[in-house]
């Protein structure tokens, strides 16, 4: 296995720095080496990137995936989207002579070359396949006793020929990953349908994005849970602001949202504080409280 140089992409460190300190804490919790990947740019957005131009989406993407092949590290993602990009494009320029040359002659103006030497991960991919539920489950002090919702997203599953995670109707592995800290995963109607952000939703239909955010909540809130756990910053955004923004029509959840870096960070031992808990705009107290009575 390659060292991991980590991608924490756009909205991470901007909206929601606790999901990459939380991660670098869990990694390091783990006997995992990882880096920064320095110089890194927007992975870009597949679903706005890749959808307008191909060329572009295919250029800018292998310049990041050039910088971890100068480092001969894997990369490592915290964000479907981004693992979606990158590790699409890695596959489409490793088996494409033809767009690898047409890259190449871009990225030769910056003195660069793709190579196709190293692999994309997921961090949800990369703790179920290389660490083992079973192993995680032996790292865990503080068990969390909490029923979650768990948000897989769209790009951790589509498209399925590459992921090779499972049939992407019925996945279970970060289901898994979630029980393996003493939760338990509740079942919900439409589990697996969008959160509404992706693909440029949230930017360009607004009302509908929240539509679909809203058809999840309703569904959460009846299953009777007491968090989200998500894969992916934009899912995260989507539930945590979607609710602020559902407040304001007078629709109340108060359903916590948290990155599966961060929860595994509670049932670690650190505090909500350390994994960044108090940067979402909803914070339940009734979820800080459970945590507190677990961690006791
Ligand atoms: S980078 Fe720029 S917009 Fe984002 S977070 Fe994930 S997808 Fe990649
Ligand atoms: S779901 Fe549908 S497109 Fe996506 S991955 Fe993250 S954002 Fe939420
Ligand atoms: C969603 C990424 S995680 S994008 O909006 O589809 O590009």
């Amino acid at each position: 296995m390659n060292e991991l140089s980590l991608f924490p992409g756009c909205l991470i460190p901007n909206r929601y720095p606790g999901i990459e300190k939380a991660t670098g804490l869990v990694l390091d919790r783990l006997d995992i080496k990882w880096g920064e990947l320095e110089e890194a740019s927007c992975c870009p957005a597949p679903g706005i990137f890749r959808s307008f131009d191909k060329i572009t989406w295919l250029t800018i993407a292998s310049r990041n995936l050039v910088l971890a092949e100068e480092k001969s590290t894997d990369i490592l993602t915290l964000c479907n989207g981004c693992f979606s990009s990158l590790m699409d494009a890695n596959s489409i320029l490793k088996s494409d002579a033809r767009l690898r040359n047409e890259v190449n002659s871009h990225l030769k103006k910056i003195d660069k070359e793709y190579r196709g030497t190293v692999e994309v991960r997921h961090i949800i991919e990369f703790l179920y396949r290389d660490i083992g539920v079973e192993k995680l489950g032996r790292a865990i002090e503080k068990p969390l006793e909490i029923r979650a919702a768990i948000h897989y997203g769209c790009h951790l599953m589509k498209p399925t020929k590459d992921r090779k995670l499972g049939r992407a109707e019925y996945p279970v592995f970060f289901d898994e990953l979630v029980e393996a800290i003493g939760a338990v995963s509740i079942p919900y109607e439409g589990k697996m349908s969008c959160c509404g952000a992706g693909g440029g939703v949230r930017s360009a239909m607004f009302e509908t994005s929240l539509k679909m955010t809203e058809y999840k909540l309703d569904r959460m809130k009846r299953a009777g849970v007491d968090c989200i756990v998500n894969a992916c910053p934009f899912c995260h955004l989507q539930f945590d602001s979607g609710q602020a923004e559902l407040e304001r029509e007078g629709k109340v959840y108060n359903i916590p949202v948290i990155h599966y870096s961060q929860i595994l960070g509670l049932a670690l031992g650190y505090t909500p504080q350390e994994i960044g808990l108090h940067l979402n705009e909803i914070i339940s107290r009734g979820f800080e409280e459970k945590i507190t009575l677990v961690q006791k």
